[in-house]
């Protein structure tokens, strides 16, 4: 098989030129793809245990303790599904919407699809019609991958919908007995003929999801040479190797459990990869000790569940032992310095924190940084030509100690969104350097610690919630005059989102319900996390100087209603 000629993939912005060839004579880009990672994989470790599943899928014909597969048998499969969705018209360059929840047959699809060089579109499972619509319109998404009925949502009928309104749609593929009108996923392998063409290590190998700011989400495309580099840094530094079992409790498309080292860096490494269902510690714990679990990563809440979970059962008997797990991630979100210093203690494992984003750059403290610097900072990024710049509102750097606007440029950091010339003209330098949104501080010893946030987002437990989608989607209530959306701190989630309205003058005698307003975001088809925890009815909006909106009074005043009372 051969090298295939470079597919224009329009709207893509390269590294450029002299980047590139830097980033490869430092030997992180060593031209490898993810198509041929597996293979390799499998010719070294072939019996060994790839991916287990221990839900399989759910139906008569899920076996008892679950679903293992060798990377021999993952390798196999991905080629079988390869020339299966070959044979189905999906070919190199395609994009493919995938919505699949921890199962096995998320792996089985995405290696099949990167090994065509067709390219997944990473959705998550609580994505509605609103997010999907927009994907599959925006890429011109050629399939759409799904479960039947996962916690109780049919999403064969958004399949439906999406593909009724989406021309472009060829195939609509579930993983699960009843397809319904579309195809069955496990219909699709065949032994036919494979791609002709092997896509190159600086083809564009998936697009993944922008948190995002912006009305709708931003698409961030990750080649195999940046992203495959990002994963050996990992596994480096979070010492995972072929003796590795981790744990994938956050949902598998999202760029942390993905590649943080995740499962595609323990795939990397030749570890093992346990499927975890539901990230609660009732149906993880019993997991990480019959699968002897040694490292997993979690957002702040759920890793407070999980602190509380093994404090209660501690001494208990019966009980799962934690006793395999060396390392637990932490990331997504800020982790309190309280509660990072409880993990060492109560889970009997390190702790690592994460600071990353879809769009690139990951920091991490590293394990044998002292006890301190683990607890109280985010971490050094992977990579020594990462380039950090701390700047103030001018765009002037900063001293170590001073908190600024972080900016970044690297090996393993986008150049550019998918197909958005504004939004890059806002979002990048001139000269290609990420304009992050977060707020940092660098330590003397170059740690960086996260201070806050200057793009208009919530970060709801690691859950990215754009205010300005979220503006939109309650500006169109008839009753709904203007609205601003900002964070309100929560002790559980670190932060929920309260939505200001201001009604309209017609309106205001019979006003709207929260309620009501919550029930009409939610019955646009959104994922659930973006409906407002919160609505509050104002007459007007607090004003800046030059008369915009002002979120910094509002979130003051939604978090002095909630402090509670002074006791004397
Ligand atoms: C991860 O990726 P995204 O793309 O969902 O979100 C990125 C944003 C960052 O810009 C920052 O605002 C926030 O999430 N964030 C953190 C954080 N880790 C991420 N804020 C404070 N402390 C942290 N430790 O969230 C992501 C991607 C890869 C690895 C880990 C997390």
């Amino acid at each position: 098989m051969s090298s295939a000629q470079p597919v224009e993939f329009p709207g893509f912005t390269p590294y450029p030129a002299e980047f590139a060839e830097r980033y490869r004579a430092a030997g992180y880009w060593r031209g490898e793809t993810f198509g041929r990672m597996l293979r390799e994989r499998a010719a070294a470790h072939g019996e060994r245990i790839a991916i287990v599943d221990p839900s399989g899928l759910s139906g008569p014909s899920a076996p008892e303790g679950g679903r293992r597969w060798s990377y021999a048998e993952l390798d196999r499969r991905a080629d079988r599904m390869a020339a299966g969705l070959l044979a189905r018209g999906i070919g190199r360059g395609d994009r493919v919407v995938v919505q699949l929840p921890n199962t096995a047959e998320f792996f089985e699809v995405v290696f099949a699809l990167f090994r065509i060089g067709a390219l997944p579109v990473f959705a998550l499972p609580a994505h509605r019609y609103t997010e999907i619509g927009y994907f599959c319109g925006f890429t011109g998404a050629a399939a759409y991958v799904v479960p039947a009925v996962e916690n109780g949502f049919d999403y064969r009928e958004l399949a439906s919908r999406v593909r009724s309104e989406n021309p472009s749609l060829r195939l609509v593929l579930v993983a699960g007995e009843d397809p319904g009108e579309h195809v069955r996923l496990a219909d699709v392998p065949s032994d036919g003929p494979g791609p002709d063409a092997e896509p190159r290590p600086e083809d564009v190998a998936f697009l993944q999801l922008s948190g995002g700011s912006t009305g709708v989400p931003k698409l961030i495309p990750r080649t195999h040479d940046d992203y495959i580099y990002s994963l050996r840094g990992s596994v480096e530094l979070c010492a995972v190797d072929e003796d590795s079992v981790y744990l994938c409790a956050l949902p598998a498309a999202h760029n942390f459990p993905l590649s943080s080292p995740g499962t595609l860096g323990t795939l990397y490494a030749g570890g093992r990869v346990v499927l975890c269902p539901q990230p609660g510690p009732e149906t993880a714990f019993p997991l990480i000790e019959r699968e002897g679990v040694t490292i997993t990563g979690l957002v702040p809440p759920l890793a407070l569940l999980w602190l509380d979970a093994a404090e209660r059962g501690r001494g208990l008997a019966g009980a799962p032992r934690l006793d395999s797990l060396e390392v637990l991630l932490v990331g997504g979100a800020k982790f309190s310095e309280e509660a990072a210093r409880r993990v060492r203690p109560v889970l009997g494992c390190m702790l690592q924190q994460v600071f990353g984003m879809a769009e690139g750059l990951v920091n991490y403290t590293r394990l044998d940084d002292p006890e301190e610097v683990i607890v109280s900072t985010q971490g050094l990024p992977i990579s020594p030509d990462d380039e950090i710049r701390v700047v103030d509102d001018q765009g002037a750097d900063l001293p170590a100690g001073a908190t600024g606007h972080l900016l970044t440029r690297g090996p393993y950091t986008i150049r550019g969104y998918w197909n958005a010339p504004e939004h890059n003209a806002n979002s990048f330098t001139g000269d290609g350097f990420y304009r992050t949104g977060d707020l940092v501080r660098r330590t003397a010893t170059g740690h960086l610690v996260v201070e806050g946030r200057a793009k208009d987002q919530i970060n709801r437990g690691g859950e990215k919630v754009a205010a300005e989608e979220i503006e939109n989607h309650l500006l169109a209530h008839p009753a709904v005059h203007d609205a601003a959306v900002v964070s309100m701190p929560d002790p559980y989630l670190g932060e929920r989102t309260c939505a200001y309205v201001v009604l309209r003058a017609e309106a205001r005698p019979t006003p709207p319900k929260a309620i009501e307003l919550k029930r009409f975001v939610r019955g646009r088809g959104l994922a659930d996390f973006k409906v407002p925890d919160r609505v509050e009815f104002v007459e007007a909006f607090p004003a800046t100087g030059i008369g915009k909106v002002s979120k910094k009074d509002l979130r003051a005043a939604i978090a002095a209603t909630l402090r509670p009372a002074p006791t004397s």
